[in-house]
């Protein structure tokens, strides 16, 4: 794949092929260490100190995931917002997506605890994939266009057995394979929602770290079987023009001027407020 923009080079030739060829990629340092203390304590914040888990959250085999009032997941807060306009990340993914006009989206929060049980099975969900694509088309259409890249902070360090995502190496081709051998391969394994039939293994890394995942890429949460909580934040980044509309702009009003203020230009122009 060849490099046609251009932004300042972030991840090596060799991580630039590891992502192409193996679907996923970690990205060291996204963000300090002092900056992932900080950002697990505000998420870690956000439990009730009574530890009553709201009953619109998730909470499955030791992960909760805060959800919005609104039962949405999405969590812009002025807070977080810094971490959607992070530089290093938006270089990487437009490098990857050939292009410069890019929306960020998600900023869905997963705290995983320390769970014993289960004892047998590292995965705490199926594998599946998120891909930026409607789940009623027939078939991907594989194209930088059509792309969304994503995946999440680690605000914790992450040893092995300790709750990192799940990837299958090279996944993201066996899924194209797949689909392209069928008229209708945005379907198989239920829109490839659940994937039962491949090997996974786990991404670790360093808190600051943000392990990225093509949105071919079936992947899944593992059980924590450490002392320290995996506390992420998942983000995504498609084109402006992405193929089936994930990169148009918010309603107008949408943000509110504490939220502006936090994202910057930068973070502005991935929201979708402001023009390229
Ligand atoms: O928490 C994780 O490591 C993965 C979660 C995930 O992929 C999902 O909830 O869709
Ligand atoms: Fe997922």
């Amino acid at each position: 794949m060849t490099t046609v923009v251009d932004v300042p080079q972030v991840l090596s030739d060799a991580e630039i092929t590891q992502f192409w060829e193996q679907g996923y990629v970690l990205v060291k340092g996204a963000i300090s260490k002092e900056e992932a203390a900080y950002y697990r304590d505000h998420i870690l914040d956000l439990i009730p100190r009574s530890l009553e888990i709201p009953e619109h959250w998730h909470a499955s085999s030791g992960r909760i995931k805060p959800m919005r009032p609104e039962g949405d997941h999405t969590f812009d807060t002025p807070e977080l917002l810094p971490l959607w306009a992070n530089e290093k990340l938006y270089h990487v993914a437009a490098q990857l997506l050939q292009s410069t006009r890019l929306r960020a989206m998600d900023g869905s929060l997963g705290i995983t605890l320390r769970n014993d049980s289960d004892r047998d099975r590292a995965l705490s969900q199926t594998l599946h994939i998120d891909a930026s694509v409607p789940r009623d088309v027939d078939n991907f259409l594989f194209t930088p266009e059509e792309l969304q890249v994503g995946g999440c902070y680690y605000f914790t360090d992450v040893l092995p057995d300790g709750g990192g995502i799940h990837v299958v190496p090279g996944g993201h081709k066996i899924v194209e394979e797949e689909s392209r051998a069928h008229p209708q391969g945005r379907h198989l394994h239920q829109d490839w929602k659940r994937i039962t039939h491949l090997e996974s293994v786990e991404v670790t890394g360093e808190a600051g770290d943000f392990a990225l995942l093509h949105h071919l890429m079936p992947h899944g949460a593992s059980h924590n079987r450490r002392p320290i909580p995996r506390v992420a934040q998942f983000l995504r980044w498609v084109r402006e023009d992405q193929s089936h509309g994930a990169g148009k702009a918010p309603a107008p009003g949408r943000y509110g001027k504490r939220q502006l203020d936090a994202a910057g230009p930068l973070g502005r122009k991935l929201l979708g407020v402001d023009p390229w």
